[in-house]
C-alpha cells in the first residue's frame, strides 16, 4: 500500500469549477491555489483552457505564481485540445474519454476500437510535442463501463508507452470500494503505471472509494475543497484526510493540517454555503462532546471518544454543559476553568438544578457560567 508515497490531485479549480455555485475569479482561483499550494497539495488540477477564453488566460495567471505544485489541465481525447493545453505551457495534462456504452452512444459515438485510435494519435502527439509533460489518460465512467472495454483500452493505451498515469473514473458515484479495489488492482498489477481515482459521492462512498484505491495501490487521489464538483460533487479533501489520520496520523503529516480550516471556509464563502454541522474536522459539531459519560471519559482522556486530535488542525474541542445528559464532572471542570472554589455536593446540586432546567430549555455556555459563578462567591 503506497500510503507513503501517494499525491492529492486538488481539482477545486477544475472539477470544483463544476459545482453549481462556484465560479472563481482569477483572483480567487490565485488564492485558492495559493492555499492549497501552502496546504502542501502536490498537483493542482484547472478546467480545459478550451472552456473559455478566461480558463486559458488563467492557467498562465497560475503557472505565473511559481507555486510548488504540479499545474495541470483536463481535456477531452482529442487533437485540438491537446493543441491549445500544451500551448499554455502547463506542468500536465489529462485526458479523458467516456467507455460506458451511454456515453459511447451519447457523448462521442465511437466505438472502443476508435477510442483506443483516438487515444493513440492524441496521446502521440501530446508526447511529441513535449517529452516532459505529465500525461494521464483515464476513462469516464468506469465502473458502467464493460470490463472487457476497459481492459481491452487501458492495456492498449499502457503499451503505447507515452502516458506517466492511468485514471479511473466513477463518474456517476456507482462504485463500491470492493469494486474500485478489484479494478485498481488489476490495473496496477497489469500495467505497473500511476493509477489515479476520480470518485462521486452520489451514493455517500468517495471517501471510502479514495481510500480503497489506495489499499489496491492507486498513487493518486482527486479531492476538491469541501468535496464540491458536479451534482454533489467527489471526495472532499478534508474527509480525505480525516480518513487517513485516523488510520495513521503520519499519512498525512506532510500537509499543513492547519490549513485545512481555512480552505473549507473559504470555499464555502465563495460558494455561498455553509459549511455543514457535520463536516469531517471542521463542522461545527465534529469535536462537541456532550453526554456526561463521554465528558467525563474525555476530560479524563480525550482519546476516549476521540481520533482526531483537534489540536493537530488548530481547532478546540467542546464541552457542551448546559442540556438534560450533562453530569458533574463536566461542571466541574468547567467551574475549575473558571478559577472558582466550589465543594463538590454545590456542583452536584448545580448539575441537578441544570438537568431539570434543561428538560425544557437548554442552557447557554453564558447561563452556566452565572451560575457557577453565583455558588463560587456564595462558598466565600
Ligand atoms: C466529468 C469528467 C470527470 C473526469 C474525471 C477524470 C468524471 O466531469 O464528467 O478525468 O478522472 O467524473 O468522469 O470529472
Ligand atoms: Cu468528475
Amino acid at each position: 500500500m503506497p500510503l507513503d508515497n501517494y499525491h492529492i490531485i486538488e481539482s477545486t479549480l477544475r472539477e470544483g469549477e463544476q459545482f453549481s455555485t462556484a465560479t472563481f475569479t482569477t483572483a480567487q482561483k490565485i488564492e485558492i491555489a495559493a492555499l492549497l499550494d501552502d496546504f502542501g497539495a502536490e498537483m493542482l488540477e484547472m478546467t480545459s483552457p478550451c472552456a473559455s477564453p478566461r480558463s486559458r488566460s488563467d492557467i498562465r495567471a497560475i503557472l505565473e505564481q511559481g507555486f510548488n505544485a504540479r499545474i495541470l489541465t483536463h481535456i477531452r481525447c482529442d487533437i485540438n485540445d491537446a493543441r491549445i493545453a500544451l500551448d499554455t505551457g502547463v506542468h500536465g495534462i489529462d485526458v479523458v474519454i467516456g467507455t460506458s456504452p451511454k456515453l459511447m452512444q451519447h457523448s462521442h459515438g465511437m466505438t472502443i476500437r476508435q477510442i483506443i485510435d483516438r487515444a493513440a494519435e492524441v496521446l502521440a502527439y501530446i508526447r511529441e510535442q513535449s517529452p516532459d509533460v505529465i500525461l494521464r489518460f483515464s476513462t469516464e465512467d468506469s465502473f458502467r463501463s464493460r470490463e472487457s472495454d476497459l481492459l481491452r483500452v487501458y492495456l492498449a493505451v499502457a503499451d503505447m508507452g507515452y502516458v506517466n498515469r492511468l485514471g479511473i473514473a466513477d463518474t456517476v458515484g456507482v462504485a463500491t470500494p470492493t469494486q474500485v479495489y478489484r479494478l485498481t488492482d488489476e490495473l496496477v498489477r497489469l500495467t505497473g503505471l500511476d493509477i489515479e481515482f476520480h470518485g462521486h459521492n452520489d451514493s455517500g462512498c468517495a471517501i471510502a472509494n479514495a481510500y480503497a484505491a489506495l489499499e489496491a495501490g492507486a498513487t493518486h487521489i482527486d479531492t476538491t475543497i469541501l468535496g464540491i464538483g458536479e451534482r454533489n460533487g467527489i471526495t472532499p479533501l478534508g474527509g480525505l484526510v480525516a480518513r487517513l489520520y485516523t488510520l495513521n496520523p503520519a499519512y498525512v503529516t506532510k500537509y499543513r493540517l492547519e490549513l485545512v480550516a481555512d480552505l473549507d471556509r473559504l470555499i464555502a464563502g465563495y460558494c455561498g454555503l455553509d459549511i455543514p454541522f457535520n463536516n469531517y474536522i471542521t463542522g461545527s459539531s465534529a469535536f462537541i462532546h456532550k453526554a456526561g459519560i463521554h465528558a467525563k471519559a474525555v476530560l479524563a482522556d480525550p482519546q476516549t471518544y476521540e481520533v482526531i486530535d483537534p489540536s493537530d488542525f488548530g481547532l478546540n474541542r467542546e464541552i457542551a454543559i448546559g442540556h438534560h445528559l450533562t453530569g458533574w464532572n463536566a461542571v466541574r471542570s468547567r467551574a475549575e476553568a473558571l478559577g472558582l472554589q466550589i465543594d463538590n455536593d454545590t456542583l452536584r446540586d448545580i448539575t441537578r438544578h441544570i438537568k431539570t432546567q434543561a428538560d425544557n430549555v437548554a442552557l447557554s455556555a453564558a447561563e452556566i457560567d452565572t451560575i457557577l459563578r453565583q455558588a463560587g462567591e456564595a462558598s466565600l
